[in-house]
């Protein structure tokens, strides 16, 4: 999230769509409510069900699944049209002056630079016009032809109402009172917030679903400021924890990307990453890479990392060429060449698409390793379950080793919440039998493998292993404090100013990442987080909720990444000279220092009126419209049709039906399904009664929601003489489930193209591993497709084709 859960209660507006925050964040969603209740706010769900959350709204409209953004493109074209843009934000704030290069083009589909061959786009005409001086050419009267907003406009005129309908299946009329209700939130001192989740995340144009709504919140003013944002529910507990420490085949901890092998030495790699400033008097944050880096390497390695040998640059593993990613990571397994896979804290066989490829896949396996408290479906892989899974056990050969682990309860650790507010939990209990943390079964792994290569030698390399600082007091159990510490940062000598001051002794711990240094002098592993323990202790454990501006920023609760900021690029809620667009809900003021106020301000020190800009991550100190070269799919957004289309074209440009980029291989190519045998469309989701394949083993939760079923619409199930309670049969080209029909009011069909679109309602908790007598049931997964979105890893499993036929058994 920009902002935070608390901070929604400030919205003047709340739109849910790409999520089901009342079903699926029941307890943050309240936030929600709270608008309603002090500020009289809206709420706005655009979903193709009448969920739980549309069940609490003032406005709801269908929409088809994987159209959201000819939506937003549609809201977009009308808010230019119309007017109904901040001028001022707009224009200083945005890259909106800016010019675009003459080679940039788009065209039937297109972007300039797409090479059929290797499904990329060479992404160097994405880029601004500059001047003699190097410095980005503007038009601050946004007149230009090939300024970004005129390029924008012009990229957005096709998506007229009739065009919105036409993909989406929305009403025009209903689409019409969204662009109505949003536009009011042009004015200065009014805010939308929009919440999302895996409704826009899990589809092939999943980055840009996101990106396009972020449009919509700059051309509002919307970003920066109290109840506005762009505000990401995000999943487990701590996932936001496991982005932010870079749990990704690709990452380093604090969003630094991983070195592929092309970066032959830490000299190459650091100028290849770090942003050089493209406009003058910019702040540029990442041009410190650096600095993060270095001290990360010196977490990493301690000692063992010296100038000499690049603070130990070449013991980290490099990206093969190609990347590697989930896809083809199972891929690689299918295929037998992979000996062993460790499995920590996921159920892929359940949570990964295409569920009876990945049990081919670990049958080839010689061995499997299970981190996890319970029972899952992935450590019973090998077992038959019936018609549930219907393996031969004695044709697979993989052996299964089940290591227990504790759960968050049973010991001490903090927690990064939607927010980025990382917040200290104790320990609540004793853990059970054998389990002990992932951090003592990590660390014995560690030690016992060091341990067999010194006696036996082995195919890997020793030195990355034996490298590892590896500094706890009892080196076999980690504490979380000394983790947390080390996330943090040291100064590893007496750190002084650059007048000579002393700031930090020899092994005191860092308060700001600003201390960090590239000359081997600091270590942390994770910039973001530092400032989260420092000499004045825990403040991951801060409890004091005083809240004296009323909007939610406590500061003196818990530790917010970063520096403790609750609103991110907050100098974007005053204009150029200071002024608060909105004074009832001002976040930052220029004291003559700096514009701490009832937040952390994120903008150094430059006084109002200066010309450095607040979007200081960016090279150019401006938000963008039109992003350069980030995107893999085209620097403006544009709607492609999920991989499996109901309607079998796109209207805009029927040559380029799907997303020209989108992740798939070529082997899970022939795997797609069409309309013509799989006519529907199949969408998979949550229930609030259960959380993924975990509570099948909790009796409370299996009472609650007791069987698996699927929802249709009345028009369909009068079509396919289905009546509520009967049993169905869902497939697609990959596998089937069979399930119980629920006919719902719900779910109604939609035009889309001039034809006719069912959806069929698939929730997701279903399989046949559970300590209690749950009631078997199916993976949803058996039916969603092997493709996903070209930016990110997530797997299309918001869209695909189905079929659904009545059943008669026992
Ligand atoms: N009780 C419970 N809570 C959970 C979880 C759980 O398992 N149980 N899981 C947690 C996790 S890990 C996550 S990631 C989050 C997920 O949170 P959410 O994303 O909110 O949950 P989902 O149910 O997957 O899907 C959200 C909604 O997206 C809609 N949708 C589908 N396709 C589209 C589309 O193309 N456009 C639009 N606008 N909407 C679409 C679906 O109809 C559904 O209502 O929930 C978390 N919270
Ligand atoms: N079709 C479809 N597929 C989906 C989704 C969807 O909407 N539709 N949603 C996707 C999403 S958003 C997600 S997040 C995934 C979830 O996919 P998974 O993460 O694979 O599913 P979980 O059941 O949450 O598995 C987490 C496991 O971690 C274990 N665990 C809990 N605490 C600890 C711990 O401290 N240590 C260790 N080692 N283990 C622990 C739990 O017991 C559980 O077995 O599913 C994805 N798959
Ligand atoms: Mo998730």
């Amino acid at each position: 999230m920009t902002n935070h859960w608390v901070d929604i209660k400030n919205s003047d507006l709340v739109i849910v769509m790409g999520g089901n925050a009342a079903e699926a964040h029941p307890v943050g969603f309240r936030w929600a409510i709270e608008a309603k209740k002090q500020n009289g706010a809206k709420l706005m769900v655009v979903d193709p069900r009448f969920n739980r959350t549309a069940a609490v709204a003032d406005i709801y409209m269908p929409l088809r699944s994987g159209t959201d953004i000819a939506f937003l493109s549609g809201v977009i074209r009308y808010l230019l049209e119309n007017d109904k843009i901040q001028h001022e934000y707009v224009r200083y704030y945005t890259n909106a002056a800016f010019l675009i290069n003459d080679d940039f083009k788009f065209e039937d589909g297109l972007f300039s630079g797409y090479d059929e061959q290797t499904r990329k786009y060479d992404r160097s005409t994405w880029a601004y016009q500059f001047d003699e001086t190097g410095q980005p050419k503007r038009d601050l009267t946004l007149q230009h032809p090939r300024c970004v907003l005129n390029m924008l406009k012009n990229h957005v005129s096709r998506y007229t109402p009739e065009m919105v309908e036409r993909i989406t299946g929305t009403p025009q009329k209903d689409f019409l009172i969204f662009c109505e209700e949003i536009a009011k939130t042009s004015a200065p001192d009014k805010a939308a917030t929009f919440l999302y989740a895996l409704g826009w995340t899990q589809h092939t144009v999943g980055a840009q679903n996101i990106r396009t709504m972020a449009m919509i919140q700059l051309l509002l003013g919307n970003i920066g400021v109290s109840g506005g944002g762009v505000n990401a529910l995000r999943g487990h507990s701590n996932v936001q924890g496991i982005t932010d420490l870079g749990l990704f085949p690709h990452m380093l901890p604090s969003y630094i990307p991983l070195p592929t092998e092309a970066d032959t030495s830490l000299d190459a790699f650091l100028k290849r990453i770090t942003p050089k400033t493209l406009m003058k008097d910019q702040v540029n944050y990442w041009q410190n890479t650096p600095k993060f880096m270095v001290s990360m390497l010196k977490s990493f390695y301690g000692d063992n990392g010296t100038k000499e040998n690049e603070f130990g640059y070449h013991y980290l593993p490099k990206l093969p060429k190609g990347g590697m990613d989930q896809l083809r990571y199972i891929e690689e397994m299918y295929q037998g060449k992979v000996n062993g896979f460790f499995c920590q804290g996921m159920n892929p066989i359940a949570s990964y698409p295409n569920s009876q490829k990945i049990i081919k896949a670990l049958s080839n396996l010689k061995y499997l390793v299970i981190m996890d408290p319970l029972i899952t479906d992935t450590s019973e892989f090998w077992m038959n379950h019936g018609e549930f899974n219907d393996v031969k056990s004695e044709d697979i050969q993989t052996e299964v080793f089940r290591l227990p682990t504790t759960c968050f309860v049973e010991e001490d650790g903090s927690i990064a919440n939607s927010g980025r507010w990382l917040q200290w939990h104790w320990k609540g209990a004793e853990p059970p039998g054998e389990a002990k943390t992932d951090g003592e079964i990590m660390s014995e792994l560690r030690a016992e493998l060091i341990h067999l290569y010194q006696k036996e030698g082995g195919k890997a390399p020793l030195a990355p292993l034996e490298a590892m600082s590896w500094n706890y007091a009892n080196p076999l159990e980690p504490k979380a404090a000394e983790v947390a510490k080390e996330n943090n940062g040291y100064a590893l000598e007496d750190l002084y100013d650059a007048n000579g001051n002393l700031i930090l002794k020899k092994g005191q711990l860092l308060s700001s990442f600003a201390q960090m240094r590239d000359d081997g002098s600091t270590s942390g592993a994770c910039w973001i987080y530092t400032g989260q323990w420092t000499e004045k202790g825990n403040q991951m454990a801060n409890r004091d909720n005083t809240d004296p501006s009323n909007l939610g920023n406590t500061l003196g609760w818990a530790f917010a990444w970063p520096l403790n900021r609750r609103v991110l690029y907050n100098r974007a809620s005053a204009d150029l000279a200071g002024k608060p667009w909105n004074p009832k809900r001002q976040l930052v003021k220029w004291n003559g220092k700096n514009w701490n106020y009832v937040d952390v301000a994120d903008y150094g020190t430059a006084p109002p009126n200066s010309p450095t800009l607040p979007f200081i991550m960016q090279p150019e100190g401006v938000s963008g419209l039109f992003v350069r070269e980030r995107m893999a799919d085209g620097p403006f957004p544009e709607h492609y049709e999920p991989m499996e289309t109901p309607i079998g074209t796109n209207p805009l440009h029927p040559n380029v039906i799907s997303s020209p980029v989108a992740r798939i291989l070529e082997s899970d190519k022939a795997d797609l399904g069409t309309a013509a045998n799989f006519p529907y469309v199949g969408t998979t989701y949550r229930l609030t009664e259960h959380f993924h394949y975990w509570t099948k083993n909790a009796l409370i939760n299996v009472i609650a929601q007791p069987e698996q079923f699927v929802e249709i619409s009345e028009a369909l199930a009068a079509e396919k003489g289905i009546s509520h309670g009967d049993k169905v049969k869902v497939s697609s080209k990959r596998g089937f489930i069979k399930a119980v029909a629920v006919v719902t009011k719900r779910i109604r069909p939609l035009t889309a193209d001039g034809k006719t679109i069912h959806t069929v309602g698939i929730p997701i908790h279903w399989g046949f591993a559970a300590t209690t007598k749950a009631k078997k049931g199916f993976f949803a997964n058996n039916l969603t497709v092997r493709a996903g979105d070209a930016n990110t890893q997530t797997p299309e499993s918001k869209c695909m084709l189905v079929n659904i036929e009545k059943i008669t058994e026992a």
